[in-house]
């Protein structure tokens, strides 16, 4: 999947709640991933708190307890590295579909700062490092706090009621 196309987001996220929960694999990635949130989440003016959690395979039972206590919006980033055994798709998949799953469930969006890469060079590329041609962790903060504010002013129309 290509990063080219994805829009410039910026939105006023004072006064809501976020919860970054973080996986712990691959350090140098995840430090980026990690700055790259805490600047979108500084430029939002959104208060944040930070859960860290082993691998993306435990960032949806996070996130789920993230929404049930109240989060306006919760952010998951992980970076998840191919290797030579079918362990790749087992995790993407169910940090995939439990993340979805949290966010369509409960109505809190979740940011999904999850990078699904074949190797670390791809990864590095997408960390929001100093030469890093991507930023997803901001990209996830930004998506989620939009789509909070969104929610928040949704008026169902009338016609529909
Ligand atoms: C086991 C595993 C492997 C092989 N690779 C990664 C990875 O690249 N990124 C990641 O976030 N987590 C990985 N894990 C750990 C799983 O997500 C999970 O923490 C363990 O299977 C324990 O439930």
């Amino acid at each position: 999947m290509s990063g080219a196309g994805a829009p410039k987001v910026t939105v006023d996220g004072t006064g809501l709640r976020v919860v970054v929960i973080a996986a712990s694999w691959h350090e140098q990635v995840m430090d980026g991933l990690l700055a790259g949130a805490r600047r979108a989440l500084r430029a939002s003016g959104a208060d944040w708190t930070e859960v860290r959690v082993p691998g993306s395979f435990e960032l949806p039972v996070a996130a789920a307890r993230a929404a049930a206590g109240g989060a306006d919006a919760v952010v998951a980033l992980g970076v998840v590295i191919r290797g030579g055994t079918p362990h790749f798709e087992y995790v993407c998949s169910a940090a995939t579909s439990g993340l979805t799953d949290v966010s369509v469930r409960t109505g809190v969006p979740v940011g999904f700062g999850v990078l699904t890469c074949d190797d670390e060079a791809q990864a590095l590329d997408r960390a929001g490092l100093e030469g890093s041609h991507e930023d997803k962790g901001a990209e996830a903060v930004e998506a989620a706090v939009a789509t909070a504010v969104t929610l928040r002013d949704l008026v169902v129309s009338p016609v529909l009621r």
